[in-house]
């Protein structure tokens, strides 16, 4: 993993910046600064300017590309970080190894702001450790120019037509790659049935000669660079593609997509929980909210936020899945599950 580190002080100029040391996070020296840990190019620079112009505070950040990753590393120990953003799938995940702090998300004034649907989520009903950040589905994107035909089917991505080989893009996690799998195949997310999984070994390995890489990073450059002509991908992610080149579509597939909602969580040990905590309520304001969705291409839960959205966001097919579209959120991988799925993901990858 690639870590990157942004120091978004206000009014810091570059020469200083570049005299200061890459991502240090938690060190006496730099107390009351908020250390950020999020998923690759998934953080509005124009919002952490904003939190720092109204509250003082100095942000970092850091980032990482799966859930996996963000596991281990808090896994490892202390890292230093005040936030991290958590998928819905892996919440239960963290909580049961005591890797995140309480947040009692419904005592903050703006979590009355909350759509009601999301305020209580089935992965933490009553908002005790997370707030939502952003939701999204995944699926999967092909250049149409190099596969005029028309598409509805992950079949294509998991069985592709010879004009892909070796131009497919897979994400680098074993949950992403392994469920979508599933979900084509009609079988549930989290699986542990042995003879389904056998088959879902056997997809993905006759896949490979099409996939060019496994990696959750840099996806958008790669499928407007044409480096990669197909490719598994979020919604959000996809939106941003195809404004970038419009022969790109994100397919909503007959056999349906991931659903998936990332939240915002304190990891236990963070050094500034009420720096924290400043920061999740500011994200429950609307304006707030759609500036990260304006960045990021997804939906955001907070009530009201649409009428500050883009235009072009708001009516983009990415961002509006068909109504007759079947969303399927994992219900979260149970010990055994994790451990069917590391394996395949072993096999897969040797
Ligand atoms: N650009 C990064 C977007 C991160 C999306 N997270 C998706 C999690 C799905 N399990």
């Amino acid at each position: 993993m690639k870590a990157q580190n942004l120091l978004l002080a206000c009014g810091l100029t570059a020469g200083l910046l570049a005299a200061l040391p890459l991502a240090q996070p938690a060190q006496a020296a730099d107390a009351g600064v908020l250390h950020i840990f999020n998923w690759t190019d998934y953080t509005s620079p124009e919002l952490l300017k904003k939190f720092t112009k109204e509250t003082g505070i100095k942000v970092t950040l850091d980032t990482y590309d799966s859930n996996e990753t963000l596991l281990a590393k808090l896994k490892a120990g202390t890292t230093g970080y005040d936030l991290v953003v958590v998928s819905d799938d892996f919440v239960k995940i963290f909580v049961n190894q005591n890797l995140l702090e309480k947040v009692d998300a419904s005592q903050m004034p703006n979590f009355k702001n909350l759509e009601p649907r999301w305020q209580k989520r089935d992965w933490d009903p009553t908002a005790e450790y997370t707030v939502p950040w952003q939701w999204g589905t995944t699926s999967f994107t092909y250049d149409t120019k190099v596969y005029p035909q028309p598409v509805d089917s992950l079949g294509t991505l998991f069985k592709p037509p010879s004009v892909f080989k070796g131009q497919v893009g897979m994400f680098g996690s074993p949950s992403e790659v392994i469920n979508l799998a599933l979900l084509y195949q009609g079988y549930p997310l989290c699986d542990t049935d042995p003879d389904q999984l056998k088959a879902t070994l056997a997809l993905l390995e006759a896949q490979k000669p099409f996939v060019k890489l496994y990696n959750s990073d840099g996806i958008i450059d790669r499928l407007t660079s044409g480096e990669v002509t197909m490719s598994e991908q979020w919604s959000g992610d996809a939106e941003r593609a195809r404004m970038a080149k419009h022969s790109l579509r994100y397919v909503f597939a007959k056999e349906g997509g991931v659903g998936w909602m990332d939240n915002l969580a304190i990891p236990v040990g963070a050094p500034d929980v009420a720096n924290a905590k400043k920061f999740i309520n500011f994200m429950m304001d609307p304006e707030n909210a759609a500036i990260e969705s304006n960045f990021a291409g997804y939906q955001n839960a907070v009530a009201g936020s649409n009428k500050y959205l883009q235009p072009a966001l708001a009516s983009a097919p990415e961002f509006n899945p068909p109504a007759d579209y079947k969303i399927v959120f994992s219900p979260g991988c149970n010990a055994k599950a994790t451990k069917d799925f590391d394996r395949i993901w072993t096999l897969l990858r040797k």
